[in-house]
């Protein structure tokens, strides 16, 4: 049976902490399923929407969490494809209105009317969580729900971020924030596409684990007294690599990659630092005829392929496992830029 009640991690109020508390069971409006969440990964979004660092307005109570893999519970009149007993991941892309053109073309996380998972509308913080029935993802039953986590929101950001870049196979890719949750599984996407990887980020616990996950190469930002020069180097031909794709959380990779990255390269901007800006010197962007661009989530496709790579056990990432009552001290490890790979809150039974 579904209890009235369950523990959630909320925001209250702007400039506060989370607060572990019970709150009210939601329930599920015609078109939204009530997904039992198990497992929910933190991402440094939640970070930032507790911080409040974004220009965009975010739900006051708030319960955050947007990587969280669980079992329907319940389901609306009108929700279809999805089935109570199902094994469901709730992604950042909580819903969308499916009509605009932005939906008609796949692109629905550039709806107008899109909810966001713990950020306008309440998420994966909490046992019980609604989303969306045309928005939930289905994971197959032979999934680990704690594993599988991650993959929702930094897997199909990275897996998505990957392919907009236009690597082939046999190309060389940067990832900038290799050590944190999206690079530890970016790492893994490019390793199984079939890309070189030069891994960038600091510290040596983060060379240890980049090493593990397939990278050739690392270049620790912390040290490097030429960066620019380290990473063309670090890349088999010296000429810098095809892509990058900048998951940090700084504004000074994101200024840096247009003088490493190879002519005719893409430059994908994916980590959202606070108060930001890409700047890249307009002579070379031309006359080395580089691409800058952005890549945000993924639509529901790209959402189910990046479960695919996982479920054929093709993505292993590594991830600690601490009860969500933590949370607390996960954004403060996350904040000092100390976690290597992920943490998953395991929500209490
Ligand atoms: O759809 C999107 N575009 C999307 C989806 C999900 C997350 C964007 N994001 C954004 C988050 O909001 C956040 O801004 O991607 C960013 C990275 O999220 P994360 O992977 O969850 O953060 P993390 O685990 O804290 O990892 C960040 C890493 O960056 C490194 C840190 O050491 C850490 O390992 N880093 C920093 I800070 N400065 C660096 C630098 N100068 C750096 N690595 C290399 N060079
Ligand atoms: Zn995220």
């Amino acid at each position: 049976a579904i209890p009235k009640t369950q523990w959630a991690q909320v925001l209250e109020r702007h400039g506060e902490g989370v607060t572990y508390k019970q709150i009210p069971v939601p329930e599920p409006g015609p078109d939204e399923v009530l997904v039992n969440i198990k497992y929910s990964g933190v991402c440094h979004t939640d970070l930032h929407a507790v911080k409040g660092d974004w220009p965009l307005e975010r739900k006051l109570p708030l319960v955050g969490g947007h990587e969280g893999a669980g079992i329907v519970v319940a389901k609306g009149s009108l929700a279809t494809g999805i089935e109570i007993g199902d094994h469901a991941g709730v992604k950042w892309l909580n819903g969308s209105c499916l009509s605009c053109e932005f939906c008609r073309k796949s692109d629905e996380p550039l709806c107008a009317k899109a909810l966001l998972s713990g950020y306008t509308v309440d998420g994966t913080f909490q046992q019980y969580s609604i989303a969306k029935a045309a928005h939930v993802s289905k994971i197959p039953k032979h999934v680990a729900l704690d594993a599988i986590a991650p993959v929702l929101c930094a897997g199909v950001t990275v897996y998505k971020g990957l392919k907009e870049s236009g690597a082939r196979p046999g190309e060389t890719v940067a990832i900038v924030g290799a050590g944190g949750g999206l690079g530890s599984l970016a790492q893994q996407y490019a390793k199984a596409m079939g890309l070189h990887i030069v891994a960038i980020d600091g510290g040596d616990e983060k060379k240890a684990m980049c090493e593990s996950l397939g990278a050739e190469a690392y270049v620790d930002f912390t040290k490097s007294k030429d960066l620019v020069k380290d990473v063309q180097k670090a890349t088999p031909d010296g000429l810098g690599p095809h892509a990058v794709i900048l998951v940090a959380v700084s504004e000074l990779p994101f200024q840096q990659a247009a003088d490493y990255v190879r002519s005719r390269g893409t430059i994908v901007a994916i980590g959202l630092p606070a108060n930001a800006f890409l700047k890249a010197p307009v002579f070379n962007t031309v006359v080395r005829m580089i691409t800058i661009k952005g890549s945000y989530v993924g639509n529901r496709q790209d959402g189910d392929e990046a479960i695919d790579f996982f479920a054929r056990g093709l993505i292993k990432s590594p991830f600690k496992t601490v009860p969500l009552s933590e949370l607390g001290k996960v954004y403060e490890l996350m904040e000092q830029g100390k976690i290597a790979g992920r943490y998953v809150l395991e929500m209490p039974n």
